[in-house]
């Protein structure tokens, strides 16, 4: 594989910024990192210089030493270099790298002044205050960098959905205040709402689009220019997300903004579609001959196909068009769809919100019931209830319900499903709760054969309601352990309990795919928040995002259902 110019630019990158750390002699840190800007805006790939024995040192200050090190880079190979650099510094201090906002002067301040040589020192010293009188760390540093650390390892490339939201917006707002900006969207995967996202798209209509350029790259956050065309760019921002953009005239944006929301499959099923009508589909339109015949809006473009507007979040290439072709795509489901929230934690779990805090914060949500599953446990420990614990939250959910007339508090706990295939609280303990959310908190790694046969063992009991995060994967920490899903599937649907889709972030857990299988099963789902805070409740949206990517209806979903309806649905036949 010939390397590209890109990834031997970025090794440059790399090699400057460990040499800066290491406050190395400046002017050779400078050389990289000027090498690195080079070869990353030469208009030849130097894999294909060096085939045709074209000398790299004649490039503008390159020397021999450099031209060496390039070749070696595009030879795939590990410069010495590079090497002795990466050893010369704790493999912990060069992570530091990733954090927004840690540049390599920064990183050297960290390690120099204070002896921070890892994410963890990093993180105990913030909270310690250390970080306090250091040149360059203010309290906006201390918060971003702590929001970072919570946040864990990056994914190998890919950012979780709810992770770059924030970002999205702000860079679609900048680009919305750009000078000719008729339109903008993003595209993308983000706009199909897929769990993860690689980088993120962006779409604009612009008359001239030049200005749109000069704008988007000088957005506050941008660290690296990829490619900087007439109609199109990349840049690097300083957490390393990419982003790229396209403008185009408004007559095609419709067009524009369809191409790159892809994904890939779709739209080569558009195209063929075109071509069997006698007509081209492209980034700029649907024509034929020369003349366009739709591309100004996407309703437009699929109408003129002979398909209704497929929702982003179907455009996958599974089916969708052969569905919209039939009439049968799902009227999907959507937040407002959303009655009540089926899983939320209090204080009892250590959480900050009171029972009354977190009803009241459902109450804002719209909710017309919350129901309360705690961690509970037949023995308490800090942070979970014990049954006692449990009776006393239940007469207090009691007295709540008594004062409250728009929304129901249900009595609900979240129970240990044992290594066995027992629940954690005795059985008459579960018989009293309104709903019980059962939940495989321990022993992930157990064969897939006896982690399926443990969980159906568990939906045994009459009185479990929910299966919380069934395949209990954290996006970017912790795969899904092994288990024969479909199987517990049917065995939820035989024994009249349910699955979740738990809408936090790092879980989203039951997948889109999930969904699919449980709706093709006929087996209905819960989205639910598992909020631990009031602000968690809003998570409810990644569900339904994920839900809506697994074709779900608002009749798939438990909790769409009026109150009276949904009790009827939890008591077991
Ligand atoms: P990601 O970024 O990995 O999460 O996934 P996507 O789907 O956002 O993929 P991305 O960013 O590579 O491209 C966005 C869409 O744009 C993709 O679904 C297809 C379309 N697209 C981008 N570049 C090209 C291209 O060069 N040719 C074609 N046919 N389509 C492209
Ligand atoms: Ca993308
Ligand atoms: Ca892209």
């Amino acid at each position: 594989m010939p390397v590209p110019n890109a990834e031997i630019a970025d090794r440059l990158d790399r090699l400057a910024d460990l040499l800066d750390i290491e406050a190395a002699n400046p002017f050779r840190v400078r050389a990289y990192r000027r090498a690195g800007r080079l070869v990353r805006e030469l208009p030849r790939e130097v894999t294909e210089m060096l085939a045709s024995g074209e000398p790299l040192d004649a490039l503008p200050g390159i020397g021999t030493d450099l031209a060496a090190t390039i070749a070696a880079l595009a030879h795939g190979e590990m410069p010495p270099r590079l090497a002795e650099a990466e050893q010369a510094l704790p493999a912990g201090v060069v992570a530091l790298l990733t954090l927004p906002g840690l540049g390599p002067k920064r990183v050297r301040v960290l390690h120099e002044a204070l002896g921070i040589d890892s994410r963890e020192a990093l993180a105990a010293a913030v909270r310690a205050g250390r970080l306090r009188g250091v040149p360059g760390f203010g309290s906006v540093m201390e918060r971003k960098l702590l929001a970072a650390l919570a946040a864990g390892p990056a994914l190998p490339g890919r950012v979780r959905l709810a992770d770059v939201e924030t970002l999205a917006a702000s860079l679609l707002a900048w680009l919305r205040a750009s000078p000719g900006v008729e339109r903008a969207e993003l595209a993308g995967s983000f706009r199909r709402r897929c769990a993860t996202v690689g980088d993120l798209d962006l779409v604009a209509a612009a008359r001239a689009p030049a200005p749109v350029m000069e704008r988007f790259v000088a957005f506050e956050s941008v660290s690296r220019v990829l490619l900087r065309g007439p109609t199109r760019a990349s840049v690097v921002l300083r957490d390393g997300l990419q982003v790229d953009l396209r403008v185009v005239a408004d007559v095609s944006f419709g067009a524009a903004l369809c191409y790159f929301t892809g994904a890939k499959p779709h739209s080569i099923a558009l195209r063929r579609i075109a071509q069997a009508q006698g007509c081209k589909l492209n980034e700029y339109g649907l024509f034929r001959d020369r003349r366009r015949l739709a591309g100004r809006t996407e309703a437009d473009l699929y109408r003129t196909l002979g398909l209704p507007l497929i929702p982003p979040e179907l455009r996958e290439g599974t089916g969708e068009i052969a569905a919209a072709r039939a009439g049968r795509l799902p009227l999907l489901l959507t937040r407002a769809d959303l009655r009540g929230d089926l899983h939320v934690h209090t204080v009892a779990n250590d959480g900050p919100a009171s029972l009354a805090d977190m009803v009241r914060a459902a109450r804002r949500q719209g909710h017309a019931y919350v129901a309360i599953a705690d961690h509970c446990g037949r023995v308490g420990a800090a942070g979970r209830l014990d049954p006692t614990g449990l009776g006393r939250q239940m007469d207090a959910i009691a007295r709540l319900n008594a004062t409250l007339d728009d929304l129901t508090v249900l009595a609900g706990c979240e129970v240990d499903i044992l290594e066995d295939g027992s629940l954690d609280l005795p059985d008459d303990v579960l018989h009293r709760l309104d709903l019980v959310v059962a939940a495989v908190n321990t022993n992930f790694d157990l064969p897939s054969d006896r982690q399926t046969e443990r969980i159906l063992r568990a939906m045994d009991h009459r009185d479990v309601t929910i299966l919380a995060h069934p395949s209990g994967r954290r996006i970017g920490r912790r795969p899904a352990y092994g288990l024969d899903l479909e199987r517990v599937m049917r065995g939820a649907l035989e024994r009249g309990c349910f699955l979740e889709v738990n809408a936090q972030p790092d879980r989203l857990d039951l997948d889109d795919s999930h969904c699919r299988l449980a709706k093709a099963m006929g087996l209905k789902i819960a989205i639910s928040s598992d909020a631990d805070a009031p602000a968690e409740l809003a998570f409810l949206r990644f569900g339904v995002d994920q839900a809506r990517r697994g074709w779900l209806a608002a009749d798939d979903v438990l909790n769409t259902k009026p109150l009276a309806e949904l009790r009827a649905l939890l008591r077991r036949p």
